[in-house]
């Protein structure tokens, strides 16, 4: 069967537009970058009109939120990680045609004339409705400029737009205990006029084109995830938001409303186009209105619901636009077993991999295309990166191509021997090299980039076992000939992983593109035989991979359990209700007083329990407390505390305690004395 990307005559393929209120790090690339990357490289090997899209998304709440917190304007903010977040993808050699911005003038302009044709045409519903309002800031509370307790999980730090434990999108009405962001305070209701898109008059098209038109060819993750939205009904959504950081709505008398973030965001993919085109003199409208244009969206599963529902109603009630005809979402990927998550540093980012591991950075791409999740969430780890570096990339890639370009420049000078008669073997390996083009492609058509991967290693693998099959090493005193041709079918197939492994390893076959003084043309041209006319003079042969060392790999682990370990002194307590209300007279009958302790030990057969001699001031006398897991007796001789000395005498291990020492619980769980601040002498009551 002709291959799905045969059947356009261009192909726009866009990645999600990260925010620009912070770095990017691994969980981005493997879930979008890496695959978009690897497929785009390909598309353009085989000879495709290909635009690569990428941008940053520099609206929405969270940019104002940050620029609030840090005394900045937004547009500081996204100038900031607008460049950090598009260095690290050049450094990661995402191939991006142009990598624009919804700041950018050209996108205000594309967001405003795209709203305004769907207002002019009757498509959104425009409705007054009561929304909270902080009284305080003088500012209505859109998405997360509002939390509250999420009324499916009970999380009590749901954002107004969703609940990032449970999942569930939300709206602002749906919180329980309602508190604004900006101020702490308890918002208002108040009256403010929005623009629906309705997306519930779209049901009948979703159902036909991707109910009935996707089943087959869009993952299961992504279908399932559409089906089950379309099959609960869908709602009108408002597509306008009261704030001032965005692209103004076009429509006179808005002061003070904007495009909601994600109507704007994906028209970015628009604008994108549009900056591209005019820079290199382009016609922009093909790739967005041609029905031989196939658009495809990389992104996250989070997103998944914009680019295969909202986008696609947007882009059809315009009218002049194609729908995406894929978006190959991926799952998440965890760190060390743990969700990736900004807020508690629990990430590896990319500016930080590239100065601790300088000019690897296809190690990254391959352990992440590797180990993608493709079909599930996934976990990278430490571990993992350095075990797939020394044992599948060095001890199988690079191997293969180091023995055979350290042979050749031994035994022949460097210069491509002439293949004289084949055995068997010969013919077998040199038909077997040749199936992997197109399986690679088979894979790669169908975003199946681990198994794309996998296959290429196999080529690798082939090559390996090839080599230690023939032993050219033993061969050469005796039957030099034979070496000629062990060596130039090996120096095939190092061509021919070299062309191959261009997607996804860019860097490393440029390496040996050098090495081989091969250059990279087609994907078709890693079929032709032979790749090298004999006397061909290879370059310098060199390493494509290094070792991994323990070192290297343990002082990331360290860090993240650094960490952790902040993150646990500084998560907030987890705080019980208050008791009922009691009486003066309640507590009038507790007798507390101050007291020091004279004498400790251990209550025997008990781990928690310490047997103490006390001065009360009123008398000595023993009480049993369960501190023993946080101090040790020698050390608390003398402590002054607080103790309740009318508690009724009661029995514990054969011990019969006379009172309650009085404690409190601090960050760690620790159990701390409770004493007053002066000095003070014993017997003293506390009220
Ligand atoms: N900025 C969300 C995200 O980074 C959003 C994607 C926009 S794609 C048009 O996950
Ligand atoms: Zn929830």
């Amino acid at each position: 069967m002709e291959s799905k990307s045969k059947q356009f005559k261009r192909h726009t393929i866009t990645s999600a537009l990260p925010y620009a209120n912070g770095p990017i790090h691994i969980g981005h690339l493997a879930g979008v970058y890496v695959p978009a990357d690897i497929y785009v490289r390909y598309l353009r090997m085989k000879g495709e009109d290909v635009l690569f899209i990428g941008g940053s998304d520099e609206h929405g709440v969270p940019i104002t939120i940050k620029a609030r917190q840090q005394h900045i304007q937004p547009q500081e903010v996204v100038d900031h990680y607008h460049t950090m977040i598009r260095d690290s993808f050049e450094a990661f050699g995402i191939s991006f045609d142009v990598y624009s911005r919804t700041s950018a003038p050209i996108h205000h302009e594309t967001a405003a004339v795209f709203f305004r044709k769907l207002y002019d045409k009757g498509v959104f519903i425009e409705k007054t409705s009561k929304q909270y309002f902080d009284e305080e800031a003088g500012q209505f509370l859109a998405d997360r400029y509002i939390t509250g307790v999420c009324p499916h999980c009970g999380n009590e730090k749901a954002y107004g737009d969703q609940c990032e434990s449970c999942g569930t999108s939300l709206s602002p009405l749906d919180l329980k205990n309602p508190r604004s962001a900006l101020s702490g305070n308890i918002p208002v209701l108040r009256e403010t006029k929005h623009w629906y898109l309705p997306l519930d008059q779209y049901e009948s098209w979703l159902k036909e084109w991707i109910i009935e038109g996707h089943q087959q060819d869009w993952k299961t993750n992504v279908y399932g995830q559409c089906k089950s939205w379309i099959d609960q009904g869908l709602q009108p959504r408002a597509v306008t938001r009261d704030l001032d950081w965005g692209v103004k709505v076009p429509i006179d008398n808005t002061e003070g409303k904007v495009l909601y973030v994600w109507f704007d965001a994906p028209i970015g993919y628009i604008s994108a186009t549009r900056e591209w085109a005019e820079k290199n003199g382009k016609d922009w409208e093909p790739y967005w209105k041609s029905q031989d244009s196939r658009l495809i969206h990389f992104i996250g599963k989070d997103n998944i619901v914009f680019h295969c529902i909202i986008f696609p109603v947007m882009l059809h009630s315009e009218g002049s636009y194609i729908v995406p005809d894929n978006v190959p979402a991926n799952e998440f990927l965890n760190l060390e077993g743990d969700k990736i998550s900004t807020s508690r540093n629990w990430a590896v980012w990319l500016h930080e991999y590239l100065v601790d591991f300088p000019g690897k950075q296809d190690v990254l791409r391959y352990v992440l295309t590797a180990n993608a999740p493709e079909s599930k969430d996934n976990d990278f780890t430490w571990a993992d990166f350095q075990a797939r570096n020394n044992n599948e990339l060095l001890a199988i890639y690079g191997n293969f191509v180091n023995r055979t370009l350290v042979l050749t420049q031994k035994y022949f000078g460097g210069l491509v021997p002439a293949m004289g008669q084949l055995t068997e073997n010969d013919r077998e390996t040199l038909r077997l090299m040749n199936t992997f083009p197109e399986k690679i492609a088979a894979s790669l058509e169908l975003f199946r980039f681990r198994e794309a991967l996998s296959e290429l290693m196999n080529l690798a693998r082939l090559g390996n076992k090839y080599l230690t099959e023939n032993e050219p090493w033993k061969l050469f005193k005796t039957d030099p000939e034979r070496v000629k041709t062990i060596l130039a079918v090996s120096l095939e197939l190092a061509g021919k992983l070299m062309i191959l492994s261009r997607p996804f390893l860019p860097f490393s076959s440029e390496k040996l593109s050098a090495m081989l003084r091969l250059e990279c043309k087609s994907w078709q041209q890693a079929v032709e035989t032979p790749l090298f006319v004999a006397g061909h003079s290879l370059g310098e042969p060199g390493y494509l991979f290094e070792k991994i060392e323990d070192q290297a790999i343990q002082a990331q682990v360290e860090r993240l359990q650094n960490t952790k370990k902040a993150n646990t002194q500084a998560q907030a307590p987890v705080l019980k209700p208050q008791k009922s209300d009691i009486s003066y007279e309640d507590f009038a009958k507790m007798d507390i007083r101050t007291a020091t302790i004279l004498a400790a030990e251990p209550v025997a057969k008990t781990k928690k329990l310490l047997k103490l001699t006390v001065d009360t001031g009123l008398d000595t006398r023993t009480v049993v407390s369960g501190i023993a897991e946080h101090y040790q007796p020698q050390d608390i001789i003398g402590q002054k505390v607080l103790m309740l000395v009318n508690l009724a005498p009661r029995e514990l291990r054969g011990v019969v305690s006379q009172g309650m020492i009085l404690m409190a619980e601090n960050h760690e769980g620790k159990l701390c004395f409770v004493t007053p601040t002066q000095d003070f002498h014993n017997g003293s009551e506390v009220k």
